[in-house]
Formats: C-alpha cells, sequence, structure tokens
C-alpha cells in the first residue's frame, strides 16, 4: 500500500505521480519502496523535475536497479571481509551509542578496496544528475560503506558534510541557504532496506530551511524511509533531515555511502593522499576529475609560471 504522501514530498513540478513498477525479475515479493522517493526513469527527460525535487521538493531520488547483482555482490563481499577484519574504524552521528559502537561499521576510502567501487562513483545516471546539480567538475567527497550488524542501534538525525556541523552556525557564512546544493548523497543499497533493518530514515523537504535537527519529536513524526532492493541507489540532497535507523533483525543491512561535492568543497576523505597511485594511473578522466588529482588550488602562487593563468583570455 504506498503510504501517504507528505504536503511538502507532493511538490512535484510537473506532478507526475511518485508510482513505480519495478521490473518483473524484481517483483519477488511485497514492492518496499517509500512512496515519497521521487523514481528515476529517464534522466535527461526527468531533469528539471528531479533538480525540483531534490532542491525544494522532497529531496530524495531513486534509481531502481542502478547496479547489476555481479556488482553488488562484489562490493558486499568486500564490505563484509573488510568490515569483519575491522569492527573498528572511524565512526558518526554516534554520540548516544559509544558502546555499540561494533554493532554499525564502516569501511572507508573504498576506491582501493575493489575496482567495482570506481564503476559505483561513474554510474551515467548518477553522474548526469551530480553534473547537472553540483556543476560538471564536481568531486568525490567520500565513498564509504556502512554496515549495520543486527541489534545496530542507527544513528542521531544529521545532515551531512560540509553542513554536518551546522549546529555551529556561527562557522559558516551569514545567509548561507539551501539555494543551492554543496553535497548530494548517493546510497547504493547491498541488501534490501526494510523498516525492520534500518532503512535509512529522513524528513521529507527539511533541507528546504538549511537547519541541524534539533527536535526528535519532529523528526519522528514527519519521517519516512528509504527502503529499497539491493542494488537500487537512493540520492538524496544532504541538507535533508536522515540517519541510519535501527536495526531489528537477525541479518546485516549494508549501504556504500558516496558523497558527491562541487569542485570547491575540500574533500572529506583525503582522495589525492588515500587513492593509490595505480588506480589514479588507470582512472578514466572522470575518475581523475572526481579524485580530483587535476585541480590546482590551493596553489603556491609564487612558484607557479609568470603568465596569465585565469580569466577569459587565460594561458593554462
Ligand atoms: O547508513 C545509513 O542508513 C545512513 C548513514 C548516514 O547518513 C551517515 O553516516 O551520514
Ligand atoms: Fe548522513
Amino acid at each position: 500500500m504506498p503510504q501517504e504522501m507528505g504536503a511538502v514530498a507532493n511538490r512535484s513540478k510537473k506532478g507526475i505521480p511518485r508510482l513505480y513498477s519495478p521490473p518483473p525479475f524484481l517483483s519477488l515479493g511485497p514492492v518496499p519502496y517509500s512512496w515519497e522517493m521521487l523514481v528515476v526513469k529517464d534522466v535527461a527527460e526527468q531533469l528539471d523535475e528531479l533538480t525540483e525535487e531534490f532542491l525544494r521538493g522532497s529531496g530524495v531520488l531513486v534509481l531502481p536497479a542502478a547496479f547489476s547483482a555481479e556488482q553488488i555482490a562484489d562490493a558486499r563481499r568486500i564490505i563484509m571481509e573488510e568490515s569483519d577484519a575491522n569492527a573498528g574504524t572511524a565512526t558518526h552521528f554516534q554520540g548516544a551509542n559509544t558502546g555499540k559502537l561494533a554493532l554499525q561499521r564502516r569501511v572507508w576510502n573504498l576506491l582501493n578496496k575493489g575496482t567495482v567501487f570506481s564503476q559505483m562513483v561513474q554510474q551515467p545516471d548518477v553522474v548526469a544528475i551530480c553534473s547537472n546539480l553540483l556543476g560538471s567538475a564536481f568531486k568525490l567527497g567520500s565513498i564509504a560503506a556502512n554496515r549495520l550488524l543486527p541489534g545496530g542501534p542507527g544513528q542521531e538525525p544529521h545532515i551531512d558534510y560540509p553542513y554536518w556541523d551546522f549546529h555551529k552556525t556561527d562557522e559558516f557564512p551569514v545567509g548561507m541557504n539551501s539555494s543551492f546544493a554543496l553535497n548530494l548523497q548517493a546510497t547504493i543499497l547491498l541488501d534490501d532496506f526494510t523498516p525492520t533493518n534500518g532503512a535509512t530514515g529522513y524528513l521529507p523537504g527539511s533541507q528546504v530551511d538549511l537547519s541541524y535537527p534539533s527536535d526528535q519529536s519532529v523528526f519522528d513524526a514527519g519521517m519516512k524511509r528509504m527502503t529499497g532492493r539491493a542494488g537500487d541507489c537512493v540520492i538524496f540532497n544532504g541538507m535533508v533531515h536522515h540517519c541510519a535507523m535501527p536495526n531489528n533483525s537477525d541479518s546485516d543491512r549494508s549501504g556504500v555511502l558516496i558523497e558527491y561535492l562541487p569542485k570547491f568543497v575540500i574533500q572529506l576523505e583525503d582522495q589525492i593522499n588515500g587513492v593509490d597511485a595505480s588506480i589514479v594511473e588507470r582512472a578514466s578522466p572522470l575518475l581523475r576529475q572526481l579524485i580530483g588529482v587535476d585541480y590546482k588550488f590551493p596553489e603556491l602562487l609564487d612558484q607557479a609560471p609568470p603568465e596569465n593563468s585565469e580569466g577569459r583570455n587565460a594561458e593554462a
């Protein structure tokens, strides 16, 4: 049964219904989609609608079956191996759960952990959406996995980097707002995400008025879930209030979390020093752009060539 659509989530520019019929090979059980998520079917055709939905609608889009079963199996195997071998890595938004950190395991810097992750960051539909929303020179801020083990407690509602400490508003420019985006998050589902196993919770439309979540009851009252099938890719505006939810099932729930940023925002993970040289050497032009190897700032300008390097008639 479709859930009721929230008032904000309903603001589709062209009023196109959100209902989605999964391809036949996915129709093995009850359709698990959250009906608030606008379904991406044809990026070129829907570009205006997707932009509006991302910035001023629910803030959440879904690309069904964006990755093959082989890619998902490969990625999942690597994440399970890595997180079995190393339960203690840096994590975030777990202030209330410090006794349970091992039940929510992160695997960072995934470009180094398997070629499938280089494929994932270059998914053509996601790239087209990023290019439109963040500018064509957009970068990869981070690619990490979040594995919720059974009993994993979930997170506090939050917003994502570079807004993730926006509770310290005085550290940010006055007048900063949500009219454009400095972040686009893509979650690749490595397992089916269900309400029981911790599918990400989110407050549709909360990105419209940029704020760090401050009232758990407001979040709880309006929260929807990013439910879907393994292989789906959920795209959301990092200003949307959201969090991993508790895993009350008896199996794992893992996702690959990709953060894309405009070219001028400092990357969260240090891709330049962190990504293996062998990967950079064989990288496509797009992957080089994402890693940021050809981006020249910050620059030692007193050591730069004595030429006009910026402006409409720049030499370099
Ligand atoms: O894994 C999830 O469901 C969400 C994780 C998340 O939002 C984060 O770590 O920033
Ligand atoms: Fe997040």
